[in-house]
Formats: structure tokens, sequence, C-alpha cells
């Protein structure tokens, strides 16, 4: 017979994933005013004007622009509302997510 004894772990091991974060990102079009793109950059993604002006401007410029990194729920619920927002306008401004690596 062994001797060995196995001393049973009193703390529990805990295994906390880091959830997953996902980018919205602003897509360039021809026809939304440039206003109307920082309006919904400030109101959906709680940007200054300065901001939203540099995050719109790139956009305009490369003709994308990762906006904010949010978990996937948030990130889906405010690239709907914001892309929803310039369709209700009818401009056909679009916002996407994608997984960050
Ligand atoms: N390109 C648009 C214009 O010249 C402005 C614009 C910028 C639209 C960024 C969308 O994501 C965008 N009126």
């Amino acid at each position: 017979m062994s001797d060995l004894v196995t001393i049973p772990r009193v703390k529990p091991k805990t295994r906390t994933e880091r959830p997953k974060l996902y980018k919205v990102i602003l897509l360039n079009d021809d026809f939304t005013p440039r206003e109307f793109v920082v309006k919904v950059l400030k109101a959906v993604f709680r940007m200054t004007e300065g901001e939203a002006y540099g995050v719109m401007l790139t956009a305009h410029r490369r003709g994308a622009c990762v906006v904010a990194v949010y978990t996937r729920e948030v990130a889906e619920t405010k690239a709907t509302t914001a892309t929803d927002m310039g369709r209700r306008a009818g401009f056909p401004l679009a916002f996407t997510t994608e997984k960050e690596e």
C-alpha cells in the first residue's frame, strides 16, 4: 500500500474567463452629413465634440474607424442603435462589430 496521502484543496479554484471584446466600427459613405455622424457618435458613444469629430474624419478619410470596444451585447446594441438613427433620418450611415483578436 502506498503511504501517499492526498490533501483536499480547501480553496476552490476559480476560473473566471475574461469576456471577449468586440470593436464597433464606423463605415464611411458618401451621403451622411458630417454633422449628423458627429451627433450620433456623441449620443450613442458618449463622445465629446472633439472626439466625435476626430473619429468621423478618420472614417471619412480611411473608409472606416474603430469607435470603441465593448462586450458583445453592448457592442451590438450600440452599433444597431447608431445605425438606426441614420436610417430613421434617411441616411445610409452604418456601424458594424468585429471580435477583437
Ligand atoms: N463622407 C461623408 C460626407 O462627405 C461624411 C461621413 C463621414 C459619413 C464618416 C460617414 O462614417 C462616416 N458627407
